[in-house]
C-alpha cells in the first residue's frame, strides 16, 4: 500500500551523512598513527590508495564548517584504532586522541550530534599480525579500546556503533576482511572470527552502558531484502535461507543473543561451525543493542541451486554477488532481476526494497532503526565553474527518502537518516572516481590535484531536504 497521507519525518530526526577514518582522513602514517590492515591491502594499482583520500585530516575546520552549512544534524564517522591505538592495545597516542578531540568539539560548536562507529574495517596492522579476528585476545583488546573511547569522548558523544558490516567482512572475507592469505578452512576460519567479533560488540555495548548510562548503541551492519528468483518454492527457500545467512545471522547474536536456526543449520551441514561455550552464550545474551543502524544500498535476488546450469548474465550476475561472495551456490544463486534499473557500477537500484528492508528489520527486532548508509556511487564531472550537476544522486536519495517515509508511515521507527557520503572519499574497492560524496573533492586517482573543496547540486538539494525537515524532497 503506498500512503497518501504521510507521516511526517519525527522532530529531532537525526538528518546525517556519514563517512569512514580510512576512506576519508588521509595521514595514514601521522602523527603516530600505526598501519591498519587497510594500509596493507593491495588495491588495483591503477586506483587512489588510502595513503592521502580526502585529506580530512587536514582539512577538518573546512570540512566541518561545510557539514554545519549543508546543515547535518547529525555526522557518522569511525575512529580509526590504529590512530588511538598504533599497536591496537597498550600504549595510546596522544595526538591521535586530540585529532577526535578536534573533531568532536567543532561538531559541539555546530551542534552537530556525533555519530561514532567504533571499527569500520581497518583492524590495527599489528593485531592482524597476531591472528587479527582469529585470535580470541582480539577481542579483549577491542574492549579496552572502546572503553577508552567511551572514557575520552563519552562527555560529549552520546551515539555509538560498534562494528561496521560486519556482515560484509565475513561473507566478503578474502577481499575486506581480516582472513590471512593462506587460512586452511577459510569459511570456517571466518564464522569463528564472526564469533568473535560478536563477542567484542557484546562487551562493548554492555561497557558502554556501564560507563554511560544516557548513551545509545548499536550494530551497523549491512541488510538487504531478498527476493526469490520466481514464485517456485524452492527459489522461494533459497531467499528464505540467503536472508537467514546474510542478514539475521547477525542481528539475531546483536538482539537477541541466539544463532539463528537457519543460519546455524547452514552453518553445521558445511562444517564451518565456530567453536562456543556457555558462557560466550550468556554473555551474548547480555549485551544489548539500544537500536540498530543498517546500511543499505541494494536488495539482492536468488534462485534455488538447480538454477545452477542456467546461464550467468555477466553485468547482472557482478552486480548480485556484490554483496554475496562467500557463500555456497548449494544455498542460492544470484539472478538478475529485470525490474529495477542499475547504476554505473552494475548495483541495482531498488528504493522499494530500502522500505521492505526497514519493515523487516523493524518487525523482527522492535529497536529504532537508524540508516547509517545509502547513497549513489557514480563518476561526476566537475564542469566549468566548478560546477558538479549530481542529478542522478538528487534522483537516487529523493527515491529513497520517499520510501523511508512510506515505512515510517508504515509504523517503523526511524530515528535518522545517514546517507553515503558526507563528502567525496576514496571507495573501498574502486578509487575517488566513484564518487558519493555532497561535496565533491578536487583529485584524481592518482594525480591529487589542489584538494579543494565544490558544493555538487545535491548538496543544495540536501540543505533543503534537511531544512524541511523533509517535505521539500
Ligand atoms: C559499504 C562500506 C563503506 C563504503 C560503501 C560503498 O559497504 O561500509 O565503507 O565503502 O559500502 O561501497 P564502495 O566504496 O565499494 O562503493
Amino acid at each position: 500500500m503506498q500512503h497518501q497521507q504521510l507521516t511526517p519525518f519525527p522532530q529531532g530526526f537525526m538528518w546525517g551523512a556519514s563517512t569512514s577514518a580510512y576512506q576519508v582522513e588521509g595521514a595514514w602514517n601521522e602523527e603516530g598513527k600505526g598501519p591498519s590492515v587497510i594500509d596493507h591491502a593491495v588495491f588495483n594499482a591503477e586506483l587512489s590508495d588510502f595513503k592521502v583520500t580526502s585529506d580530512h585530516y587536514h582539512h577538518l575546520q573546512e570540512d566541518i564548517a561545510l557539514f554545519a552549512e549543508l546543515g547535518l544534524k547529525t555526522y557518522r564517522f569511525s575512529i580509526s584504532w590504529a590512530r588511538l591505538f598504533p599497536e591496537g592495545t597498550g600504549e595510546i597516542n596522544p595526538l591521535g586522541v586530540a585529532f577526535y578531540q578536534r573533531l568532536i568539539d567543532l561538531l559541539g560548536q555546530y551542534h552537530i550530534e556525533p555519530l561514532v562507529t567504533l571499527y569500520h574495517f581497518d583492524l590495527p596492522w599489528a593485531l592482524q599480525q597476531q591472528g587479527g579476528w582469529s585470535n580470541p585476545e582480539t577481542i579483549a583488546a577491542f574492549e579496552e579500546y572502546a572503553r577508552t573511547a567511551f572514557r575520552l569522548y563519552g562527555d560529549r558523544v552520546k551515539y555509538w556503533l560498534t562494528i561496521n558490516e560486519q556482515n560484509m567482512m565475513i561473507l566478503k572475507g578474502e577481499v575486506i576482511g581480516t582472513l590471512p592469505a593462506d587460512t586452511p578452512d577459510p569459511q570456517r576460519a571466518l564464522y569463528q572470527q564472526n564469533h568473535h567479533m560478536m563477542l567484542a560488540q557484546a562487551r562493548a555495548m554492555i561497557a558502554c552502558h556501564q560507563m554511560l548510562p544516557t548513551a545509545k548503541i548499536g550494530p551497523a551492519p549491512n541488510i538487504s531484502c531478498i527476493y526469490p528468483a520466481t514464485s517456485r518454492p524452492e527459489d522461494v527457500l533459497a531467499a528464505n535461507n540467503f536472508s537467514a545467512i546474510r542478514n539475521w545471522l547477525y542481528l539475531d547474536l546483536a538482539c537477541f543473543g541466539r544463532y539463528n536456526a537457519t543460519a546455524w543449520s547452514f552453518l553445521k551441514e558445511k562444517g564451518y561451525l565456530p567453536q562456543i561455550t556457555d558462557d560466550e552464550m550468556a554473555l551474548l545474551r547480555q549485551g544489548k543493542p539500544d537500536f540498530i543502524a543498517f546500511n543499505y544500498y541494494a536488495s539482492a535476488t536468488v534462485g534455488a541451486d538447480s538454477a545452477k546450469d542456467k546461464p550467468e548474465s555477466g553485468a547482472a550476475n557482478r552486480a548480485v554477488d556484490q554483496q554475496m561472495a562467500g557463500i555456497d551456490r548449494s544455498v542460492y544463486v544470484g539472478v538478475d532481476n529485470p525490474y529495477l534499473q542499475k547504476n554505473q557500477f552494475n548495483w541495482y537500484i531498488d528504493p522499494l526494497g530500502f522500505r521492505i528492508t526497514a519493515r523487516e528489520i523493524y518487525e523482527r527486532y522492535r529497536l529504532p532503526l537508524i540508516v547509517t548508509e545509502n547513497g549513489l556511487g557514480a563518476f561526476d564531472e566537475l564542469a566549468s565553474g566548478n560546477k558538479i550537476y549530481d542529478d542522478y544522486r538528487i534522483e537516487y536519495l529523493r527515491c529513497h527518502l520517499e520510501q523511508l517515509q512510506q515505512a515510517i508511515s508504515d509504523g517503523v521507527e526511524v530515528m535518522g537518516y545517514c546517507p553515503w557520503s558526507a563528502i567525496d572519499l576514496v571507495s573501498t574497492h574502486q578509487g575517488i572516481g566513484k564518487r558519493y560524496g555532497f561535496i565533491y573533492v578536487n583529485r584524481d586517482e592518482k594525480d591529487l590535484k589542489d584538494l579543494a573543496r565544490f558544493k555538487k547540486k545535491s548538496f543544495f538539494w540536501y540543505q533543503q531536504v534537511i531544512r524541511s525537515n523533509g517535505e521539500d524532497l
